[in-house]
């Protein structure tokens, strides 16, 4: 079988073939009461933690047969969920009943400009469908294979029949190409769910056919409102350099990291007011890796699992929370702080774009004039990744392979790049928004917020030495600034370009 090629190995050939410088490079909850002895079985266990059943009555929404309630209504049973870059399946009532149809088939799936791959999902959408309900409800749900394969469709954490839980083979049989199987149960729980196939798992995860569950709860308590209610669905993929179909035999080395189905800088912003309720629903049906996913400028709470809500005694503030293969967790906050706010996976491999892993390590190399002297061999050769993985830029100065795109970022308001990509997005958090529609663009600083480059009138004032030599010095002070050590006032600030303040 031919080996992939990422863009790292052929950065790693180019060097290669210059015979180039190579690598060097809880106890508590078991209830136990004052009188209980634990080498003594109790006569009377205790039935109750606080005000908590020891069990509860059940842990899979009780008796099967409940009545249905009535269908609810978006915007007055419940506010619909924002779904960045992806879309809420539409539904119809039927006799009372809320009846869905997904439809499972292949979508020549955009995950950025410059990156497009033959991929399976639903409805027209990958990695991208919500599917959005009221508990109580009775939902039917109808799926058609469009696929050239068999497959099924199983509701992850929700409480149903048996013979609905969709795991092809096991509790049904495979909806096969061109069937259209029905599904119907009442929802007895709510919360934040997922939906994918469950028929030839790594294949068909892979090519993309997942997507989310979010069920309201019936008439829910004042503090359920929120201004803004986000789901976002993470997942990872390999697509190698030039190649137009994912490869989902993969099991390490993802070089997609999507939110959405999207890769930053095509993940949709969050756009906020200050001062907004916001809650955000993430989860992961990615194939092998957990996601720690990071907010900047606040905390949040997680409120949350697929499991249930979290009682609010028992929620914890956090800024970075981890949603495992397989999970969801809600976290919520409120934006009191304006400004453009990232919100991504702090896998630092996960905030990259398209790349594979087998570039050799040349951090730390001097090309010095190895570059001037290849480049009449080799036009445009560039030695690469000795400063690191910023390659955003590259992508200007260098051909790009079909059908790829740059590892990192994007131009932002600062004329620099963003170096993230992948898993990455920002929380736009604005104190006049006209509409939640619209990008409301780069925030603009208030005049002395920002981190600029210092004045000399600063490092005098506050007496910093910026050729202080350090214990442990490899390089020392930068060669192309002013004249050695002492020389503070020839630190000359300049102004960043591209950027004004209001
Ligand atoms: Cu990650």
């Amino acid at each position: 079988m031919a080996k992939k090629l990422t863009r790292r190995h052929l950065l790693g050939l180019t060097v290669a073939a210059v015979g180039g410088v190579t690598a060097v490079a809880t106890g508590a909850y078991l209830g136990t009461t004052a009188d209980s002895q634990p080498d003594r079985p109790s006569a009377d266990p205790p039935r109750t933690y606080r005000d908590r059943p020891y069990w509860e009555a059940s842990y899979s929404g009780g008796p099967v047969d409940v009545k249905p309630l009535s269908p609810g209504r978006p915007g007055k049973d419940y506010t619909p969920v924002v779904v960045p870059t992806g879309y809420t399946l539409p539904w119809k009532i039927v006799d009372g009943v809320k009846v869905f149809h997904l439809i499972a088939e292949e979508v020549d799936h955009a995950f950025d400009a410059g990156l497009r791959a033959k991929s399976w999902g639903y409805n027209g959408h990958v990695n991208s469908t919500v599917m959005e309900a009221v508990e109580g409800e009775r939902v039917r749900i109808y799926a058609t294979n469009r696929l050239p394969v068999a497959t099924s469709v199983h509701w992850h954490g929700i409480y149903l029949p048996n013979g609905m839980d969709g795991v092809g083979g096991l509790t049904q049989p495979y909806i096969k190409p061109g069937e259209t199987a029905k599904y119907e149960f009442t929802l007895r729980q709510h919360g934040t769910f997922m939906f994918h196939s469950h028929h030839d798992e790594m294949t068909q995860m892979g090519m993309g056919l997942i997507g989310m569950f979010v069920i309201h709860p019936r008439n829910p308590a004042p503090e359920y409102h929120v201004d803004r209610d986000f789901a976002i669905l993470l997942s990872e993929w390999d697509i190698p350099v030039g190649t137009a179909r994912p490869n989902t035999l993969e099991m390490t080395d993802f070089n997609v990291l999507t939110m959405n189905g999207k890769v930053f800088p095509s993940t949709g912003p969050l756009i906020c007011r200050t001062g907004d309720k916001v809650r955000i629903r993430l989860g992961n049906l990615g194939a092998m890796d957990h996601h720690p996913i990071h907010i900047h400028g606040y905390h949040f709470r997680v409120t949350a699992t697929d499991g249930e809500d979290i009682p609010l005694s028992a929620q914890w503030p956090e800024t970075t929370v981890l949603v495992g293969v397989g999970q969801t967790r809600t976290i919520e906050f409120i934006t009191d702080a304006p400004g453009d706010w990232a919100f991504h996976c702090h896998m630092t491999h996960h905030v990259m774009n398209q790349m594979g892993h087998e570039f050799p390590n040349m951090v730390g190399v001097k090309p010095g004039e190895l570059d001037e002297k290849i480049r009449p061999l080799l036009p445009g050769y560039m030695t690469m990744g000795h400063t690191g993985m910023d390659m955003g830029r590259m992508a200007e100065v260098m051909p790009m392979p079909a059908n790829s795109i740059p590892m990192k970022g994007a131009v932002g308001p600062f004329g620099d790049y963003i170096s993230m990509g992948g898993m990455f997005t920002i929380i736009k958090v604005r104190d006049r928004l006209k509409s939640y529609e619209k990008d409301p663009g780069w925030y603009q600083h208030p005049r002395g917020t920002v981190a600029l480059k210092a004045s000399a009138a600063e490092l005098d004032r506050d007496g910093i030495d910026i050729y202080a030599l350090t214990a442990k010095a490899v390089n020392g002070a930068p060669k192309d600034s002013a004249s050695g050590p002492g020389s503070r006032g020839h630190v000359s600030p300049t102004p960043t370009p591209g950027h004004t303040h209001q």
